[in-house]
């Protein structure tokens, strides 16, 4: 029962002990599965920082990771740290955590009956799909700083426009390497279907990112989606956003242009122009 969604913490930052002994065999071998499905799949498509990463980190060791193992080296390498939720907390807390280099990972692991999607953060999710990256040291500071961003976005309202930055990077983001785009987004590292989506599928658009672009645009959280942003590098995402006032952004935001998540609009700098076809396929 330990490793239940619904549990609650009794602390203000949300976190509970990750109680690693209590999982169960089966929990242990839905973690392998799961992990041995995304790393067959991923050499040649997710950016080798990411597979460095997950070297690293040894996550392949066998069985659901124990936080406190995990936190040795992260910390070394970083000086991040994982702590366990139960499930999704405050956005304040989350960047609170954020901007003191702690990620807040899901404890509960997604049963056999949602291998495939599954709506809340799981440790699946989490680790394999978030950890990796924050050993990389660039990547690591624009975590720490997208959590000090989303508490000043709230001092300006603007946390539903900035969470989009959230989405279309650390979530959903493509890199361009010299052998091509690679995926660098936990939501899709972490998904077999959008692994192969993300980068194969004709259905989407793949656009240079822009910041503005991006803030602008809404996202689906239900589904594949319709847009892929590509970055350049780590430094690049990093001069981007870190190194720009977002208070001149927000309020040119204020005049509610918006785009929709399968849009190209002006000014797009396009890599591959979608034909939407698989998002078409699911309007009833
Ligand atoms: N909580 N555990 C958890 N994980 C998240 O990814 C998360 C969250 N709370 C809020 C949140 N994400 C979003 O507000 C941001 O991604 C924008
Ligand atoms: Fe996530």
């Amino acid at each position: 029962m330990s490793h239940n969604r619904d549990r609650v913490s009794d602390r203000p930052d949300f976190t509970v002990d990750q109680d690693w002994p209590l999982y169960t065999a089966d929990e242990h071998a839905v973690w392998d599965l799961l992990y041995a499905r995304q790393t067959a799949l991923l050499p040649g498509r997710a950016d080798p920082s990411v597979m460095r990463g997950l070297e690293a980190l040894n996550l392949g060791r066998g069985g659901i990771p124990d936080f406190r193992v995990i936190n040795e080296e992260l910390t070394r390498l970083t000086g991040w740290t994982v702590v366990a939720v139960p499930c999704l907390v405050p956005d304040d807390v989350f960047f609170r955590h954020l901007a003191n280099r702690r990620f807040p990972a899901g404890a509960f692991i997604r049963t056999r009956d949602e291998l495939d999607y599954i709506q809340e953060p799981d440790i699946f999710h989490d680790i394999f799909g978030h950890v990796p990256l924050l050993t990389d040291p660039v990547f690591a500071d624009y975590m720490q700083a997208y959590g000090e961003g989303g508490l000043r976005a709230r001092s300006f309202d603007r946390l539903a426009d900035l969470a989009a930055l959230y989405w279309y990077t650390v979530e959903f983001g493509l890199i361009e390497t010299e052998a091509g785009l690679r995926i660098y987004g936990a939501g899709i590292l972490s998904s077999l279907d959008e692994s192969r989506f993300a980068l194969d599928d004709p259905s989407p658009n793949r656009v240079r990112f822009d910041l503005e672009r991006v803030l602008r645009t809404r996202y689906r959280i239900d589904d594949f989606q319709q847009t892929y942003f590509v970055i350049r590098s780590f430094d690049d995402l990093f001069r981007a956003t870190v190194g720009t006032d977002f208070a001149p952004l927000y309020a040119r935001l204020a005049d509610g242009v918006r785009h929709a998540p399968g849009d190209l609009v002006t000014g797009d700098d396009v890599i591959t122009t979608g034909s939407q076809a698989y998002a078409q396929s699911k309007v009833t």
